[in-house]
């Protein structure tokens, strides 16, 4: 399909609900723990009669991005929903300089951004993986499906660790990530070796260690990671590329890498090998695309990286994924992992014989929104909002 061929969206509305929906398993990271997943749910509703759906992946506390559900809610009502009401959005590459005066604020322009790939895919009645490949380089379609990990978070033992590995690994998850900190390290990946010798297995620590802590880090080589995600300050690029310079296990960035920009310099000073790309933390499948190409042209390995979405924002992150480059897997697990029940349907679930979620046939996103829950969810977060 020519680029020129393709149907615009005009938006006539954009509605907003923050919800909240209970984890089935929370994540404890190095910086703490959420008990409920919040995001601000975007609704785009177009002249054209099409809805486009997507996700601002904002927590309670600012400790993985700076945003907040709050700061979400005012810098979509107060500057970006005023900016887009109206407009004719011609292809979703146009839409970035629409926003232009309003910087930084990624996790929330990345959730309007999405409802608006989301709607011009289902104008043009092509799933969003195929709206993806249009801005792609030649041959880059998309494979139908992702190779997707599970993460795992901070347990009290090794021992209830691995429980929840041999759980994982039953359920036919063939890549563990394990959260990290200092104190909760090298014992941890010897007890995890110990029983699984050869599961592909790596390591995020969040930000939680200094260049000072290079020597303990380096024990981690011993025991064939894939790599090490974000183990210095998360503003960090430069003392990345001093680290591994010292260590064997790749290291992967995922807080530092906030732009094309970032990555460039992270190539130059060799502070990372591996990139976890959240469309979140970039500000949107726009950044995704040029981040896409670099990675190809450098030959830098790729996977995709989580919030723990609802399926709304998860649909998406797979489109994302089941393009070749996406190379390694990514965090992207079935609903089951996060949630008793999802705001949309059906349900993620894992193809146990290869560790793949498949893209949905579906145009745009490829799931449904269920009002019904999404009201059930807004009514949570009601209750739950703790700044009240
Ligand atoms: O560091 O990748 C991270 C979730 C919230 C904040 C930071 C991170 C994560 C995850 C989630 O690891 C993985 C997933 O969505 O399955
Ligand atoms: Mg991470």
């Amino acid at each position: 399909m020519l680029l020129e061929n393709l149907k615009p969206i005009t938006v006539k509305a954009i509605h907003l609900h923050t919800i909240a929906i209970p984890y089935s398993e929370p994540l404890r990271t190095s910086f703490g723990i959420e008990p409920d997943k919040v995001a601000i749910i975007v609704e785009v509703v177009t002249e054209e009669g099409v809805i486009g759906w997507g996700e601002a992946s904002v927590e309670i506390e600012p400790g993985y991005g700076s945003e907040t559900v709050l700061t979400g809610e005012h810098i979509l009502t107060e500057f970006i929903i005023p900016r887009l009401i109206g407009k004719t959005i011609e292809k979703a590459t146009d839409f970035p300089k629409l926003l232009r005066l309003v910087r930084g604020n990624h996790h929330t322009k990345a959730g309007i951004e999405a409802a608006v790939w989301d709607a011009l895919a289902k104008v043009n009645e092509m799933r969003l993986a195929d709206y993806f490949a249009l801005f792609m380089p030649d041959g880059h379609t998309s494979e139908g499906k992702a190779t997707v990990g599970v993460s795992i978070g901070i347990q009290s033992s090794v021992e209830n660790t691995l429980e929840i590995i041999d759980k994982r690994v039953a359920q036919g998850y063939q890549r563990i990530k394990l959260k990290i900190a200092r104190g909760w390290d090298v014992e941890l990946a010897a007890g995890v070796r110990e029983k699984y010798p050869d599961v592909l297995l790596m390591l995020d620590a969040n930000s939680d260690y200094r260049l000072k802590d290079a020597e303990h880090l380096k024990q981690l080589d011993q025991y064939n990671l894939l790599m090490i995600e974000q183990p210095l300050a998360y503003y960090d690029i430069y003392e990345h590329g001093l680290l591994q310079k010292q260590m064997n296990t790749p290291i992967c960035l995922d807080e530092s890498i906030k732009s094309t920009n970032d990555l460039q310099i992270a190539l130059q000073v060799g502070a990372t090998r591996i990139l976890n790309l959240k469309p979140s933390r970039v500000g949107g499948f726009n950044e995704c695309v040029k981040i896409y190409h670099t990675c190809i042209e450098n030959e830098l390995p790729l996977w995709v990286g989580g919030m723990l979405e609802t399926g709304i924002g998860r649909a998406a992150n797979l489109a994302f994924a089941s393009l070749p480059g996406v190379n390694m897997p990514s965090d992207i697990s079935a609903t089951d992992r996060y949630f008793k029940q999802d705001i949309a349907t059906p349900d993620f679930v894992l193809n146990s014989d290869d560790s793949t979620l498949s893209v949905p046939d579906g145009i745009g996103i490829g799931v449904e929104v269920q009002r019904d829950r999404l009201e059930q969810a807004a009514q949570f977060w009601k209750q739950q909002n703790p700044y009240q």
